[in-house]
């Protein structure tokens, strides 16, 4: 028996005086979730004793002024939908890119160019974005794009590094909640995968709102990455929650935590295991080339089936690994040997190993368990795994508030009988980790420097800021044998991942190019008006239909005044003509709800409606100028 067939069984086993306690029922998580960390036992550290413990930490983390980080990094910014750029080690924030939500500097939501990028979906002003992945070319980051999802309106997003602006988002039909989400990165970032991840009808129209029915089921997608376009989607049994790739670029997988397919929170605890779910991409994409797909609810894209028959027979294009229990996070290792599910709800982790899948696919191995080489047992509720590129794994556990580092090659070693410890150090974070993540982690050049661990909970940590506290992402130095706590990162509601690369593999551009397909489409525009957008300070009327186009250049705007009639409809395009870097302009209108950003070399536009007649003064407001004050204009609007 090993320790999964022990916890299963009702004991408890020990090794190694390690575990804390063994399979855990639904008292039991409600009842550690709600008392928090330090009830659970073991030392109670305070904040003070943290901080005197992590006082030569300092020197590690401190990047003085003029000095640059290492690493960039990623955050996603949760329900508040925009991804945020920090530097690794200061945890300092660079930048703020809006995604799925509306910004009122840049004007991400209000812009020409920004409404173009979200289509459709720019009738919701909300987003929930989990995880960031950036572009691979054969396993390593290549600094061209960042993905993310969003799980409120079932969008994905592509940030282009070079600019580190949005450029696509791919709203998912036929589904609700993408969640988990992960990119190709063998022989390149050709697909992102993602997950959606709520069980509904087909087609949801009402007609039923039976889980169980044979037409209620999610699908796992993917999305061609350089056009930012679906290119198929597949049927599964269960739900969806995390996903990964492996180094080939055959085999994807995600977890189910919902292989119940319940609609309430007992139900989906039923099962003692659910499963990972192993996608065969050349499979799906023979089938595709072969014609074998259907269209799904009027859809003009591929679908094709992964559900077990009603036979229980496997699928042509999937295999279903049962793991305990509402598996959460989904990893692999950086070598390429393995994708490691978190249990959850069991203090395990199951280790698959990838080279054993070829056999499973071709039911050379019949049991679908017989490719799981080890199941550890870290500790209570294993998220998430990632990876330090020297053989070792670091999992959040979230009832037990640590980070446990182990050893996966030993970690296999036990599942095989072998008496040794895999547990090599645990770590009390604060609190309530959900996402860890190691410099290069997804990559082949995993440099095991950095640990990140968002925490969902900071408590003590900070400056109380009423009811609503930051989260508290952790700086882990893991360069030694030891994980050493070094920083505490407040974050606002609520990165749930991040990525991390070095500093050399992204080269963003300084100015814009004139001729940046971000704002080309702008540029079209202006050129049917006869417009050089270099030089001209124009207002051309057409109808009721206004476009007025100038040039800014510190501290002023081509045009200081123009005139209007009251109810047209105004578009004002501006191009910056300053050549310097960072001499930003902006546009406000006041009163009309307009702004946008303007940086070197870029156009941007805006459309609005005069509705006021009078005199209404526009304003720069990028501090760019000794006389960025001076830098008005007005915008006559007479009578109709
Ligand atoms: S999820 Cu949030 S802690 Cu959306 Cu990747 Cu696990
Ligand atoms: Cu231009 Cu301030
Ligand atoms: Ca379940």
């Amino acid at each position: 028996m090993n320790d999964t067939e022990a916890n299963n069984a009702g004991q408890t086993p020990e090794p190694e005086g390690l575990s804390r306690r063994g399979f855990l029922g639904t008292g039991a998580i409600t009842g550690a979730v709600l008392a928090g960390a330090t009830a659970l036992g073991g030392t109670v550290f305070t904040r003070e004793s943290f901080a005197a413990a992590a006082k030569d930490a300092k020197s590690k983390v401190h990047v003085g002024p003029g000095e640059l980080d290492q690493y960039y990094g990623f955050w996603s910014g949760g329900h508040q939908g925009e991804v945020r750029v920090l530097g690794v080690p200061s945890m300092r924030e660079l930048m703020r890119i809006p995604v799925f939500n509306v910004d009122s500097a840049t004007g991400w939501g209000l812009t020409n160019e920004s409404k173009r990028v979200l289509g459709e979906s720019a009738k919701y002003l909300n987003g929930d974005c989990h995880h960031p992945h950036l572009s691979t070319t054969d396993g390593r980051y290549d600094g061209k794009y960042l993905f993310i999802n969003d799980k409120a309106n079932t969008r994905v997003a592509r940030i282009r590094l070079d600019i580190m602006k949005c450029d696509k988002i791919v709203t998912v039909p036929n589904a609700q909640a993408i969640h988990g989400l992960r990119l190709q990165k063998v022989p390149y970032t050709k697909y992102v995968f993602c997950n959606a991840e709520f069980i509904i009808p087909h087609p949801n129209d009402g007609h039923s709102f039976d889980l169980q029915d044979k037409n209620s089921f999610t699908l796992f997608n993917a999305i061609d990455a350089e056009k930012m376009e679906m290119a198929f989607q597949v049927i599964v049994d269960g739900n969806l929650d995390n996903a990964d790739m492996d180094y080939t670029g055959k085999y994807a997988a995600a977890t189910c935590y919902n292989s119940e397919k319940a609609s309430d929170l007992g139900g989906m605890m039923r099962n003692e295991r659910d499963w990972v779910v192993v996608f065969n991409i050349p499979r799906i994409e023979a089938a595709i080339k072969a014609g074998k797909f259907i269209n799904l609810d009027g859809v003009k894209v591929p679908v094709v089936d992964g559900r077990k028959g009603d036979d229980g027979k496997d699928s042509e294009f999937t295999r279903y690994i049962p793991v305990p229990k509402n598996p959460h996070g989904c990893n692999t290792s950086p070598d390429g040997k393995y994708f490691i599910a978190n249990g959850k709800l069991s203090p395990t982790c199951t280790i698959i190993a990838i080279d054993k899948l070829d056999d499973l696919f071709s039911d050379k191995i019949k049991d679908p368990r017989g490719v799981v080489v080890g199941e550890p047992e870290l500790g209570l509720g294993p998220l998430h795994t990632t990876y330090d590129g020297r053989g070792f794994a670091y999992t959040t556990l979230f009832i037990d508030s640590q980070v446990v580092k182990w050893n996966i090659a030993e970690a296999i070693r036990a599942y095989g009988g072998e008496k040794v410890n895999y547990i090599k150090q645990k770590l009390d974070v604060h609190y309530q980790p959900g996402h860890n993540h190691a410099s290069l982690t997804e990559t082949r050049d995993a440099d095991g420097q950095w640990l990140v661990v968002l925490s969902k909970f900071s408590k003590d940590r900070f400056l109380p800021t009423g009811p609503l506290h930051p989260e508290n992402d952790q700086l882990i130095d893991i360069s030694g044998d030891e994980m050493k706590l070094v920083h505490d990162g407040p974050t606002f509601a609520e990165p749930h991942d991040c990525v991390m690369a070095r500093r050399d593999q992204i080269q963003p551009k300084k100015i814009w190019e004139r001729d940046d397909p971000y704002f080309a489409e702008t540029v079209a525009i202006a050129a049917k008006d006869g417009i050089k957008l270099e030089t001209d300070n124009k207002v051309i009327r057409d109808g009721k239909k206004v476009r007025v186009y100038m040039t800014s250049m510190a501290p002023t705007y081509g045009l200081t005044e123009f005139t209007v009639k009251h109810g047209d409809e105004v578009t004002v395009t501006i191009t910056n003509i300053d050549q310097i870097e960072d001499v930003t302009h902006g546009f406000v209108m006041t009163n009309h709800g307009v702004s946008m950003e303007i940086s070197p070399q870029q156009t941007s536009s805006i459309t609005f409606i005069a509705d006021k007649p009078g005199l209404h003064w526009y304003y720069c407001s990028w501090f760019c100028h000794a006389l960025h004050m001076e830098m008005v204009g007005r915008m006559l609007v007479e009578p109709a």
